[in-house]
């Protein structure tokens, strides 16, 4: 038998995987009693396929012995088991609407994570970078709009109310920030990203995300090990 908590709800993460991050952000806004149990990726330990399969993080195990997997349905499990903490709108239409916000957020910003840091190899094609933080760079004034259009005052994507759409896009975010900076570019001083920048500094502030989340000089070491292996 594999390692879990008979008694609740039991995590399989690591820290340092963004899909990972969605699962612990989710539980921690979530007020849920779990235990966590880490998974290093590089070396997964045998008992692990019985956890999952497809031998990814995250997993969820509920004390049933039911196991969820895929960091977007673990979150929405847990957003739909603790009502309470308003994780994820009710109604329909809001439903969708962060559905949608998803849908491109997950097809035009979190995919330029891998792809900048497949150029971070040396030697460093300096005019391949500058033509993907330039489409990026469209991307996230299209994100600045589209956080603008939901909710104009912020700072979340739900205005003052953090929720699944934050807990789901961001981590991204934080890798995008990190790679830019191994890079040897930044992500803060780019025009017309005032509404993202808000966003962003206002989730750093959480205290889920600083329990939750290891420390950037961390997080960035682990992207440079990572790069070798994109
Ligand atoms: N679609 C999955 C992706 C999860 C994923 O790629 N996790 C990586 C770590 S960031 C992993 O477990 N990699 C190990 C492997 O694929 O063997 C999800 O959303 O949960």
């Amino acid at each position: 038998m594999y390692p879990h908590n008979a008694n609740k709800l039991t995590v399989y993460v690591n820290r340092f995987c963004p899909f990972a991050n969605r699962a612990i952000l989710s539980l921690l806004e979530a007020g849920a009693d779990f235990e966590e149990v880490l998974i290093d990726v590089d070396n997964k330990p045998e008992w692990y396929k019985e956890v999952n399969p497809a031998l990814q993080v995250p997993a969820l195990r509920l004390t049933n012995g039911k196991i969820l997997v895929e960091s977007t349905q673990v979150a929405e499990f847990v957003a739909d088991s603790y009502p309470e903490a308003n994780l994820l709108p009710k109604d329909p239409f809001e439903r969708y609407q962060v559905r949608m916000f998803l849908e491109f957020y997950n097809s035009k910003v979190s995919p330029y994570f891998i792809q900048l840091l497949r150029l971070y190899k040396q030697p460093r094609d300096e005019s391949a970078i500058d033509q993907k933080v330039s489409e990026l760079t469209q991307n996230l004034r299209e994100l600045n709009r589209r956080l603008k259009e939901h909710s104009s005052e912020g700072p979340y994507f739900d205005g003052s109310h953090f929720g699944f759409a934050d807990i789901i896009s961001f981590p991204f975010y934080e890798r995008l920030d990190i790679t830019f900076e191994m890079l040897g570019r930044s992500i803060d001083n780019i025009e017309g990203l005032d509404r993202v920048y808000e966003w962003a500094r206002a989730i750093r502030g959480r205290e889920s995300y600083k329990t939750g989340i290891p420390e950037r000089q961390d997080i960035l070491k682990a992207a440079q090990s990572f790069s070798d292996k994109v």
